[in-house]
């Protein structure tokens, strides 16, 4: 089954997702909000502020219908209107109190109503530029859901310093894992002229408070090596512009291996001083384009790629090199935790994939500088519909961590099948790795609070290109928008997360709001059961990963991930079996070393179990599968039946985009039900107690 091919669309013909500002009907919000909105002032009258300005006008114009003034001339009529301004600006800081004052970060932000006989004021205070801009957004949803002005008051930071975005856009314009077009920044092997596109993204991105972004893949091959270099920087710089009017930094991808195939050294040996001196020149002619440059992201030793492995030294050795040279202009090193044989002989029963990133880095703790960062992907795998989490979190206390989600959903339906991922990953951020006691979250380890660190935070893989709705499948935005909210604030409970991207692009119909709210809620658990239930994972098509394949596996010759035989399946990784239950805290230790006491929906990644042993339900193993793979298939019609109920209640194309989606969903998962259940039919002899017809 291959993946439908998405178009790009020409500019102007997309839609803006959660920006699509539309018009506010209620006459009685618009007496009340107008005298707050007729006129933004700007107090620090600069380029950022400006756009911020320019960004709330356009906003308030479409929702309302009427034009502010903006004002930055000294003449300030302060008794009605928004003001704008920074901390420390004398206006500004007599509205405010001390400890206001204090409770504002670096890239935080306050909204404040002063309401009096007199006045009707917005104030919208930041420390930086970027709070200014995110603010702005913040105010113009609040506006847009017809908040209450008189309690109208906010203080936001993020939790985490870096929240960056990851692409996988080659230089062709292609996108490894894409499902939603092609690149927006990148086509015929050069940077895209125009630059539109990435400015509303940018508008897009900032909305959601992300302050980073990885513009190319991080598998670095071709003429994407040379985008260090001059050929390229003048057109980076550009599109680092646009970015930094939004509060988004950009950091480039980078082969480790550049000096040889740039450079002409013989070498990329980290340790050689001639390697340093080329990446030193070479850091120091970026800044010259673009001063405020993020950083490397760098995937080595890994999948081909090349690394320090090669010259006999550690990942320590190769991120330090580059961190080194980085650092006198405040530059970061992410590097990627990724790393494994993909080429490894299965047989032996002791080695094992997930064992590979704990077994690479784990010993490294403590030898990176401070402004490398460990990008570990959520899982020990690569991002499979469910896995547990990493041991390397919690496992590495001096070492900062970013924790790496796939927006983009490679294993996960490929933007064709609905499904949304906030509850997986808010799982996952609420995982206790009682690295430090009870109470060490995921959350507060890539959130930086549980170890101080200074870099730390959230990388998602883009699901975005240049389709007419951004994501391929409309309701797939709901999954970057999650992202960048739970990036900000891990804290907050997806289904409020869910449910104001609803307000935000769909309205507030009650039944539009609860119908999506339940299908986006549900759609990850389900396609879990049409597919591989239990920890299983895998099971694709090898190359392009869509659709069911039981045995497929690209690398391997040894077998299958699963090792299904015809009496059992599944991997033993207890510390009996491949040992990798030993990398995790004790307390998990004990609880997936046990085949009683392991969570259920990992089963088969930590054991090896009987087709007829007995889950805690009563059912054999082999009954719940054939069980799983029918109710999710039929569950998917309650998903279609949802959306169905809103005809007429949402955007025509809107609806139908989707409408069409969903139909592709049921027929795919109808494969992914008779191909699994007939390979284990063929398997184990066993049939289904309730007689269902299994071959198709
Ligand atoms: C960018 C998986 C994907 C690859 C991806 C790799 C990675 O193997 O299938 O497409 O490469 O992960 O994360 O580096």
């Amino acid at each position: 089954m291959e993946h439908v091919k998405q178009k790009g669309v020409p500019q102007n013909q997309y839609t803006m997702c959660w920006l699509d500002y539309k018009r506010c009907e209620d006459e009685e919000y618009l007496k009340k909000v107008i005298p707050f909105i007729s006129n933004i002032f700007i107090l620090d009258n600069n380029y950022y502020f400006r756009n911020a300005a320019l960004e709330l006008k356009e906003a308030i114009k479409n929702i309302f219908g009427v034009e502010p003034n903006i004002q930055t001339t000294s003449y300030l009529d302060f008794h009605h209107g928004t003001l704008i301004g920074k901390l420390g600006n004398e206006v500004i800081e007599k509205f405010l109190e001390k400890e206001e004052k204090e409770q504002i970060g670096n890239e935080g932000f306050l909204i404040k109503v002063v309401a009096t006989k007199t006045q009707n004021i917005i104030l919208l205070v930041a420390k930086t530029e970027s709070g200014i801009i995110y603010g702005t957004f913040e105010l113009i949803n609040r506006l847009r859901v017809k908040s209450n002005l008189s309690s109208l008051y906010i203080i936001e930071n993020p939790k985490a310093p870096l929240r960056v975005i990851n692409h996988w856009d080659n230089m062709d314009g292609s996108i490894e894992r894409g499902y939603a077009g092609s690149s927006i920044f990148f086509s015929n092997n050069r940077v895209k002229r125009s630059l539109k596109r990435v400015r509303d993204y940018a508008r897009l991105l900032a909305s959601i408070g992300i302050n980073g972004v990885v513009i190319n893949n991080v598998n670095v091959r071709g003429k994407a090596i040379w985008l260090i270099t001059p050929k390229y920087l003048p057109e980076l710089s550009e599109i680092a512009e646009t970015f930094r009017l939004y509060g988004i930094k950009l950091y480039i991808s980078i082969n480790f291996a550049s000096p040889i195939y740039i450079g002409g050294l013989s070498t990329a040996d980290p340790l050689d001083p001639d390697v340093f001196k080329w990446w030193q020149e070479t850091v120091k002619t970026i800044y010259s384009y673009i001063p405020d440059f993020g950083g490397f992201l760098v995937k080595a030793d890994s999948e081909f790629n090349p690394g320090p492995y090669v010259y006999g030294r550690s990942h320590a050795d190769g991120a330090n090199m580059l961190a080194r040279t980085l650092l006198p202009y405040g530059g970061v090193v992410i590097w990627r935790a990724f790393v494994y044989n993909c080429l490894q002989d299965w047989r032996d029963t002791k080695t094992d994939r997930a064992k590979a990133a704990y077994e690479n880095f784990k010993p490294l703790d403590g030898e990176f500088l401070d402004n490398v960062v460990l990008q570990i992907k959520y899982g020990p795998m690569d991002f499979q519909v469910r896995e547990p989490v990493s041991p390397l979190f919690g496992g590495m206390e001096k070492t900062n961590q970013m924790i790496e989600l796939q927006i983009t959903q490679e294993y996960t339906g490929q933007q064709i099948h609905l499904c949304y991922l906030g509850t997986l990953w808010k799982e996952i951020l609420e995982f206790d790795t009682y690295c430090k006691g009870k109470g060490s979250y995921i959350k507060r380890i890539v959130d930086g609070s549980l170890f101080g660190w200074k870099y730390c935070g959230f990388a998602g893989v883009s699901n975005i290109g240049s389709s007419i709705n951004w994501t391929g499948h409309d309701l797939a935005q709901a999954n970057l928008w999650t992202f960048g909210k739970l990036a900000w604030n891990p804290d907050r409970s997806v289904e409020d997360i869910a449910k104001e991207w609803i307000l935000l692009t769909f309205g507030d119909d009650k039944k539009v709001v609860e119908n999506i709210l339940w299908m986006l809620l549900n759609s990850h658990r389900i396609y879990e059961k049409y597919t591989t239930p239990l920890g299983l994972g895998w099971m694709v098509n090898p190359g392009h990963h869509y659709g069911p394949n039981p045995e497929g596996y690209e690398y391997s010759k040894w077998g299958t991930y699963h090792r299904a035989d015809t009496k059992a399946i599944g991997v033993d990784r207890t510390s009996k079996g491949t040992g990798y239950t030993l990398q995790y805290h004790p307390h998990w230790q004990k609880i997936f070393d046990d085949i009683e006491k392991c969570p259920e929906n990992l089963l088969l990644f930590f054991h090896r179990v009987p087709y007829t042993y007995r889950l805690k339900s009563g059912k054999t193993l082999i009954q719940f599968m054939y069980d799983s793979h029918f109710e999710g298939a039929e569950e998917v019609d309650v998903l279609i039946q949802k959306w169905e109920e809103l005809r007429g209640k949402i955007d025509e194309d809107i609806f139908n985009r989707v409408s069409e989606r969903l139909k592709m969903q049921k027929e795919h998962a109808i494969e992914w039900r008779d191909v699994i259940n007939t390979y284990f039919y063929r398997k184990t002899g066993i049939p289904d107690e309730k007689g269902r017809l299994i071959y198709p």
